[in-house]
């Protein structure tokens, strides 16, 4: 099956060359060009939570609901959705707030002929109203919001599912426990030297999206989570310090 990764694989330079300086990170039109190619280096197992998205959502469609991708970046887990769906009045809502990936997205959706509706909108996830959702996915999104900005965010998911709906969060994480914390971080590295980075692109990676990525332990999403109204949540698929849970709100 074709993803849209398939149809962009610049590979992920952007991190080789002799930058004097390393600029603040930002979903430009450059990481759109690398992006597939950088995700799948970065994140492990993110093609395996991606390709449990779509059957997440052929497990929990219904007719006449909404489906929600808030970070979609070039609809990645959209399309996963998309192929499952074709109950009447099922209809995708995916946003990002990155005009470069919304309009690569854009070209994306329109060569996949798959038939479900997808709206595709470009603004930010704190401002969209979140209602009759079936499914709504935060795939490595949820750590470039403000910390002070989760909460409410997590409720308005639980208050617009329909009863039976479920959240799929996918996060970085770190551990609460130093030595892990140390060995996880090592390991990571490993996987991306492993995926082709070099030492160079690796550290200058490190000091890139992490500016703008506040990861937390496992638990406080868990304690949210719990907060925001999910009475369940669990780890689905976890790798070093990449995870991945599934929040269901109650019947
Ligand atoms: C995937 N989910 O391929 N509002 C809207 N979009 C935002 C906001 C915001 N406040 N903050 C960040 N973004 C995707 C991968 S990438 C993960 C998600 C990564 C967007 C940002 O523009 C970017 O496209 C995306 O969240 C994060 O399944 O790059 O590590």
């Amino acid at each position: 099956m074709k993803s849209p990764g398939d149809t962009f694989q610049t590979p992920d330079d952007s991190y080789a060359g002799p930058l004097s300086e390393i600029a603040d990170f930002q979903f430009d039109e450059n990481v759109v060009d690398v992006f597939p190619d950088m995700i799948r280096r970065s994140v492990p197992g993110y093609q395996e939570i991606v390709d449990m998205t779509g059957l997440l959502c052929e497990r929990f469609a219904r007719p006449e609901a909404n489906y929600y991708d808030l970070g979609c970046s070039l609809g990645t887990a959209t399309l996963a959705m998309r192929r499952q769906l074709s109950h009447p009045g099922c209809r995708i809502i995916a946003v990002d707030n990155s005009p470069a990936m919304t309009t690569r997205c854009r070209e994306i959706l329109a060569a996949d002929n798959s038939t479900a509706p997808v709206l595709l909108v470009c603004g930010d996830i704190r401002d969209v109203p979140i209602e009759k959702a079936a499914m709504v996915v935060l795939n490595f999104t949820l750590q470039f919001l403000p910390e002070k900005d989760r909460p409410d965010l997590l409720q308005r998911i639980c208050r617009g599912l329909l009863p039976g709906g479920i959240l799929v969060l996918s996060e970085q994480i770190v551990q609460d426990n130093a030595r892990f914390q140390e060995l996880y971080t090592e390991m990571h590295h490993a996987f991306r030297k492993n995926r082709g980075y070099s030492e160079l692109e690796i550290s200058r990676k490190r000091s890139a999206p992490e500016k703008v990525l506040i990861p937390e332990p496992l638990e406080t999403h868990r304690r949210r989570l719990r907060e925001a109204g999910f009475e369940r949540s669990k780890v689905w698929y976890q790798c070093f310090n990449f995870a991945s849970l599934i929040a269901i709100k109650a019947e």
